[in-house]
């Protein structure tokens, strides 16, 4: 079955393997190798069509982005991702039961992580956003909205609103607690996203999804190659990146650790990650985006602690599950991390504005 459908593209060799990866929570990822080559050769990914309504206009996204990039970089096949058409030509291959693939080259000698263990690590990643926020800067045509108000929280709070009336795997009456935290912080949020809405935080365009096994490094010595899975690309506020930066690289746990003492905000990996990030972005930014970077953080954590608590009271419908209880320990290790970020808030801004004045 696989192999028919990677035989729909526009691929070199002959396929001698293909093999399941990673642990994405919302699409299936495989590598193909061909004869001769012992590295994979192509990505195969089926696209959740559930998650991402319209494949066509994501994949076009993802072309348009790529090519612009492809044209300012210096190795084009390692520095972005490379679409690997279709025989006729398309973006995408739709199989008879209406599930969509796409293909990209598997980039070669590169690595992603799950985790941040070293600062040197936490700086390529932060290089890795700058990087990749500097080579879209200046891209100027309109990126379907791929996912209706993804990091809205004012859309998000709707969901949500319909999620606890509905209440329905009938699991409201136990959480009181967690969903406290979300109530709690709900002016707050809506406030911050009324700067982007008025137009006081600028649109540019943005990736969405910046975790860190969402970038690749040199397998070698570790340098950033590039930002990957670009599904989320869209027109919205660069904090949602930051922010999405800083909720996985300085996390001293992991998304979904049940021993919640290992979960922290580490300032040393924040200040690693900031002064890539600000190295290649320090300049461009305005000042309501620097005086929001770290603020970015909170912003996305809480979203997150929301999206896993909602998906939780719905009945586990959107996210990958790999026990009945984890979207509920995957909340209480995102809010254990959101109040790690909001007692070090201060430190955070001082050390954002020095780095900024040193520039
Ligand atoms: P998901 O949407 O499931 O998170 P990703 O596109 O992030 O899928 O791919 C999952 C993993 O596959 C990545 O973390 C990375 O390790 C690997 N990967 C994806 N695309 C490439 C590529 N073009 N070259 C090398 N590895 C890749
Ligand atoms: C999902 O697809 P993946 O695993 O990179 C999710 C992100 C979440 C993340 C949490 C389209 O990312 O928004 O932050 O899980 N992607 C989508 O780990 O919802
Ligand atoms: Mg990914």
């Amino acid at each position: 079955m696989k192999r028919e459908i990677i035989s729909k593209f526009r691929i070199e060799g002959e396929v001698c393997g293909i093999e399941p990866l990673g642990e994405g929570f919302i699409n299936d990822t495989l590598l193909v190798y061909v004869e001769g080559c012992p590295q994979p050769k192509y990505i195969l990914q089926r696209k959740n069509h559930l998650v991402f309504p319209d494949v066509p206009a994501m994949m076009e996204n993802i072309h348009k982005v790529t090519e612009h990039i492809k044209a300012k970089v210096s190795d084009p096949l390692r520095e972005t991702l490379t679409v690997i058409p279709t025989l006729d030509g398309k973006l995408y291959y739709k199989d008879d039961e209406g599930n969509f693939w796409a293909v990209c080259l598997f980039i070669e000698g590169s690595r992603s992580y799950d985790r941040a263990d070293t600062e040197q690590l936490a700086y390529q990643g932060g290089l890795g956003l700058g990087q990749f926020h500097l080579l879209v800067s200046d891209f100027k045509e309109p990126l379907s909205e791929v996912i209706k108000g993804f990091h809205n929280i004012r859309w998000r709070f709707s969901q949500w609103d319909e999620a606890l009336a509905a209440d329905k795997a009938g699991r409201v009456k136990d959480l009181g607690e967690e969903i406290s935290w979300i109530e709690s912080r709900r002016e707050q949020m809506l406030s911050f996203w009324a700067k982007y809405e008025s137009g006081e935080i600028p649109t540019r365009v943005t990736h969405n999804d910046t975790k860190i096994s969402n970038f690749l490094f040199d397998a070698k010595d570790g340098s950033l190659l590039c930002a990957i899975d670009l599904d989320t690309m869209m027109s919205s506020t660069l904090l949602n990146d930051t922010g999405d930066a800083l909720r996985s690289f300085p996390n001293t746990g992991a998304e979904d650790d049940r021993d919640l003492d290992r979960v922290s905000f580490s300032m040393p990996m924040f200040k690693a990650y900031m002064k890539g990030y600000l190295s290649k972005m320090g300049p461009v930014l305005t000042p309501v985006e620097i005086e929001h970077l770290a603020f970015s953080g909170i912003y996305i954590t809480y979203e997150q602690v929301l999206r896993f608590l909602m998906d939780y009271i719905d009945g586990d419908t959107y996210y990958k599950i790999k026990y009945p209880e984890h979207n509920l320990v995957r909340t209480r290790a995102q809010y254990k991390l959101l109040t790690s970020m909001e007692e070090q808030l201060a430190q955070m801004n001082s050390f954002i504005f020095s780095t900024i004045e040193s520039l």
